[in-house]
């Protein structure tokens, strides 16, 4: 392995130890009633956000969706400012006013966060035919869930993007699987004629590759395929990420089912018990996977892991500190932002 690679696999690491104890600290938050209303947890696709993220150029657009945190991080947002937005304060990304549902910076090429299943896909549709337009090689990618391809927005958007070959990555991370939500009897997102996604894709001529989306080094590489077939102007290119995600959303299944992470089930420090989540410990977890990855090419690498962990948690800890000392915004600023700002 070169060294670009094994450099590569640590900063993949940093970022998705950060992502996870991000949402770690928002299930904490919520479950002491710190912030009110709902949260969509990224935990289990941390592999996904991350190595498609590390695809894109500057220049890229993205949309995404309820289920978020993951993409704005990996694109690089401050985390402060994104918890701060989730707790409603005045110095979050949105200024308090968009919270978990809309995080959102365009200045890192976020045309729109939604929360209405399947909208991602026509936003990214309408983006990559702006890219078309400024022909500058920049690209579209999409990042939404299998179920928005039950709506019908997807199926036009996926025709048009294929009929005008459009430069869109569409990113459907498809994390039903043994998602805890199914097996509590909530959305049943896997409700598709379809058995396999990539034919829904595929019958419109649009490349589809499958990936395990637990596989940042996969991930990585099949995005960075898409985007080079994107550039070269063959068109939009179709990927489903297989994810596994156990923790929960609120308020409907708020458990952080698998619990704080120990990185020590990656590390041997800790033994990984018989008990419900142990397959998922020891398969699907792509933050204790990668560690592991690291581990087996470099044995000497456990300290360095368990301090990296150390201080990202130390690191989410003063944020979490500093974002309940943050001011709410003021009443009397509450219809700001309504209409943009310094229009007549
Ligand atoms: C148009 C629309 N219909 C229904 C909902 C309610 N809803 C919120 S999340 C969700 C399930 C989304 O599943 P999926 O797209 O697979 O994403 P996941 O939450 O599994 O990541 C539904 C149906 C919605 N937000 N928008």
């Amino acid at each position: 392995m070169n060294d670009e690679i094994r450099q590569r696999r640590w900063t993949f690491l940093k970022q998705m130890m950060l992502i996870r104890r991000f949402e770690e600290a928002v299930a904490t938050a919520g479950a002491e009633k710190a912030f009110p209303g709902h949260y969509h947890l990224y935990i289990g696709q941390e592999a996904t956000g991350v190595g498609a993220m590390a695809a894109l150029g500057p220049s890229d657009k993205i949309a995404t969706t309820h289920r978020n945190h993951g993409h704005v991080l990996a694109r690089g947002a401050d985390p402060e400012a994104c918890l701060a937005e989730i707790m409603g304060r005045a110095n979050g990304i949105n200024r308090g006013r968009g919270g978990t549902i809309h995080l959102c910076d365009p200045e890192l090429g976020f045309l729109q966060t939604s929360g209405v299943v399947g909208s991602v896909v026509g936003l990214a549709a309408g983006g990559g035919y702006a890219c078309k337009l400024k022909g500058d090689g920049s690209l579209t990618a999409a990042f939404f869930g299998d179920g928005a391809l039950e709506e019908g927005i997807a199926f036009e958007c996926l025709n048009i993007a294929a009929l005008w070959g459009l430069p869109v990555i569409f990113i459907c991370e498809n994390n039903s699987a043994d998602a805890l939500g199914m097996a509590k009897g909530g959305y049943p997102t896997l409700v598709h004629a379809a058995n396999d996604l990539r034919s829904i894709p595929g019958s419109l001529g649009i490349e589809a590759i499958r990936v395990d989306g637990t596989e940042v080094e996969e991930v990585h590489r099949v995005v960075a395929h898409a985007a080079a077939h994107c550039r070269a102007g063959k068109g939009p290119l179709f990927i489903e990420t297989v994810t596994r995600r156990w923790a929960g959303s609120a308020p409907l299944w708020p458990e952080l089912a698998t619990g704080i992470t120990d990185i020590g089930m990656a590390t041997g420090r800790t033994k990984i018990d018989d008990g419900p989540h142990s397959y998922w410990y020891r398969h699907n977890d792509p933050v204790l996977k990668l560690a592991r990855q690291i581990l087996q090419d470099d044995h000497s690498a456990r300290m360095q892991i368990e301090l990296l962990d150390e201080q990202t948690q130390a690191h989410m800890r003063a944020v979490v500190e500093r974002v309940h000392q943050s001011p709410y915004p003021e009443l009397a600023t509450a219809t700001d932002f309504v209409f943009a700002q310094g229009a007549a």
